[in-house]
């Protein structure tokens, strides 16, 4: 039997491990990437482990989160970020260079390698056959030391897209409907390849859109096969010499096979707070909009800028809507200036952002209470905008750019034709804003501003675990809650004590003082517990107010390895159940840790006692044997350091 895409790169990358689905195996990484909001705590972790030069063909550290510096927080990470990866072998991708995930598949991802991000979005380089899985920043720093990736084995779903796009239909309508079809947890455990007629007309930006959305499906990565459209696109950036063909093969067998026709797709909106509350854009046509917001990871590629700069030419942006696009990249941005496209924008009334996350992680341009904000990210989370009372809808860049015209969503077809952009045969490339690492690293000095704190390592396993329940929370918790980001949160990022005060209040304002209150405990949660982003924070910051375990109906991938990474238990309920006896304040214990979680490895539940009812439960730990071994040790740094 053949092999699918991304069978076809695990299995040249595998270390240890049989490729059979849900068993762990361990790959090499051949390119890591991070970004400034989890690249401080991944550098720290990665001086931690001691390791002089970092091992992988390309790691990259790119500044494109924090970068308002409305204090000297922000400066004092980039400036720690710059002197550590100059030290230690790491390229530096200057601020204004623009947004990581853009900016690598433009300039350094390869088809057929491995990327291992610190950052859920990583999966975007999929769209040129690149095997790419966002990771926490204890995961990547140990990739960057030469330190295999462990996963289990992902079931493969097979996406496959007939036909052509309707006029107005895009690639985020695409991504939108599989998110639609799947939900926010339909990729959890698999990997998404795309296939079909459909995908000759699909260029690689409109691919990386898909991919990049992918991680809103919990999958652990989506990809494209490499092909004439890929190899078409890095000639058009000078890397043609970066391609190579791959296909899966005819005889390939998939776990799951959607088939999408994209020519009955029509332009879709994700309403709040969820990616996958998919409704068309008809349905939602008349609301009133206060705000558009176009870029981030997603949709801020020089096609999409293209398309809306056509749009909005000689046009004059509502009087009751701010406008703000962020192009992608240095090249987006320059290339857009050189066209001209950015005049059209500007005198339309955009308000022009520099290349960066910016309002995508409320970094900036919060909206106004109560108001509805058309963004092109790939999140609407609850609060993700700054302003908790907005309502965030998602859209393609043409539906947001026809809006910020009419003042309310519109179906574009009601609009007239759509701009057909040609993508450019060849695009500007100077990389001068990359500084490669020094060939000496005792000449460099690592600059650690008073910004820059230890961050919390945990003890090894205790005999026994116990502690009360500190708070009872719903399904789909994400990251977002549990570890609020935002203008006046990311800067504290280096500063685990810091954040700490602001866990989980989205949700529950009291948690933090009531957390240290009791010393620490467990916390409760419903299914898909930890979804979104791979800040280790959200393990980090709990880790800090002392909670032993998380107990839930079942876990979101990267948040789930965040908190083995930590020493933190993910447990879930056998008899879900079981999740309507739990009150807050219940006295639980774990007795004998060590021996029910080494006994976990083999399927064995873990019983709970419930002091306060007296009664006791089961629940799961599904790990390995390695992932027992480092819970048992504390975390995985504690576990490398042990075996180092
Ligand atoms: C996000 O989109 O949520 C982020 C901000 O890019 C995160 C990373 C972080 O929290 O720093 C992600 O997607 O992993
Ligand atoms: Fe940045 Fe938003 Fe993309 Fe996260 S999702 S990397 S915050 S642009």
């Amino acid at each position: 039997m053949g092999f699918t895409i991304s069978q076809k790169i695990l299995r040249d990358h595998l270390l240890s491990g049989e490729m059979t689905v849900g068993s762990e195996i361990s790959i090499r990484i051949d390119q890591t990437l991070t970004q400034d909001s989890t690249g401080t705590m991944a550098y720290l972790q990665f001086e931690a482990i001691g390791v002089p030069r970092v091992k992988t063909k390309l790691s990259i550290a790119y500044i494109d989160h924090n970068t308002i510096q409305s204090g000297f927080e922000n400066a004092d990470d980039h400036k720690y970020i710059q002197t550590v990866t100059k030290k230690h072998g790491i390229r530096f991708s200057r601020p204004g260079n623009g947004v990581c995930h853009q900016v690598h598949i433009e300039r350094f991802g390869v088809p057929g390698q491995t990327l291992l991000g610190s950052d859920s979005h990583t999966p975007t380089c999929g769209g040129i056959g690149m095997l790419a899985i966002g990771a926490g920043g204890l995961d990547v720093a140990v990739a960057m030391g030469g330190g295999p990736y462990y996963l289990s084995v992902p079931k493969i779903c097979k996406v496959v897209l007939e036909g052509s796009l309707a006029p107005w239909a895009t690639a985020k309508d695409i991504i939108l409907e599989v998110l639609r079809i799947l939900s926010v947890k339909g990729g959890v455990g698999k990997i998404v390849e795309y296939a079909g007629s459909g995908l000759a007309e699909l260029s690689v930006p409109e691919r990386a859109t898909i991919t990049n959305m992918g991680a809103e499906l919990g999958a652990t990565t989506s990809i494209f096969p490499s092909d004439e459209v890929t190899k078409a696109f890095l000639a058009a950036q000078g890397r043609e010499e970066d391609w190579i063909s791959l296909l899966p093969d005819e005889d390939a067998s998939y776990d799951e096979v959607i088939t999408i026709d994209l020519s009955v797709l029509k332009p879709l909106a994700a309403k709040p707070h969820m990616p996958d509350n998919v409704v068309s854009v008809t349905e939602i046509a008349g609301l009133q909009v206060d705000q558009v917001c176009i870029g981030s990871c997603t949709n801020s590629s020089l096609m999409d800028m293209l398309k809306v700069a056509a749009i909005l030419k000689g046009k004059t942006v509502h009087p009751d809507v701010s406008l703000v696009i962020a192009p992608g990249s240095k090249q987006v941005f320059s290339m857009l200036a050189q066209s001209g496209a950015l005049a059209d924008m500007i005198s339309a009334g955009a308000r022009i952002l520099e290349c960066a996350c910016g309002p995508c992680i409320g970094m900036g341009q919060s909206p106004r209470t109560n108001a509805v904000s058309l963004r092109t990210n790939n999140r609407n989370f609850y609060a993700r905008s700054g302003t908790a009372s907005a309502s965030v809808y998602l859209v393609s860049p043409e539906v947001a750019a026809v809006a910020a015209i009419t003042g309310v969503v519109t179906d574009p077809a009601s609009y007239g034709p759509p701009p057909v952009i040609q993508m450019p045969s060849s695009f500007t490339v100077n990389d001068n804003l990359i500084v490669m690492p020094a060939e000496n690293a005792d000449e460099v000095d690592v600059i650690r501003g008073p910004n820059i704190k230890p961050f919390p390592v945990n003890v090894p396993l205790t005999a026994s675990v116990s502690g009360k329940i500190l708070v009872v929370l719903g399904d789909n918790i994400t990251t977002d809650h549990i570890m609020p980001s935002n203008a006046k949160l990311l800067p504290y990022r280096s500063n685990v004590p810091y954040l700490a005060d602001y866990c989980l209040t989205p949700s529950d304002p009291a948690f933090p003082a009531r957390a240290k209150e009791y010393g620490g405990g467990f916390i409760v949660g419903g299914s898909n517990y930890g979804q979104g982003s791979s800040r280790e924070h959200a393990a980090l910051a709990p880790l800090q107010l002392g909670v032993k375990g998380v107990i839930t109906i079942s876990f979101a991938r990267i948040h789930m390895a965040n908190l083995i990474n930590n020493g933190i238990l993910p447990l879930t309920f056998t008899d879900p159940s079981d999740y309507d006896r739990m009150n807050l304040l219940d006295q639980l214990e774990i007795a004998d840790a060590r021996e029910q979680i080494m006994d976990a490895v083999s399927g064995q539940p873990v019983s709970i006692i419930n002091h306060t009812q007296g009664y006791s439960f089961d629940v799961a730990c599904s790990i390995s044997d390695r992932q027992a071994q480092i819970l048992l040790a504390g975390g995985l740094l504690n576990f490398t350091r042990q075996h180092a």
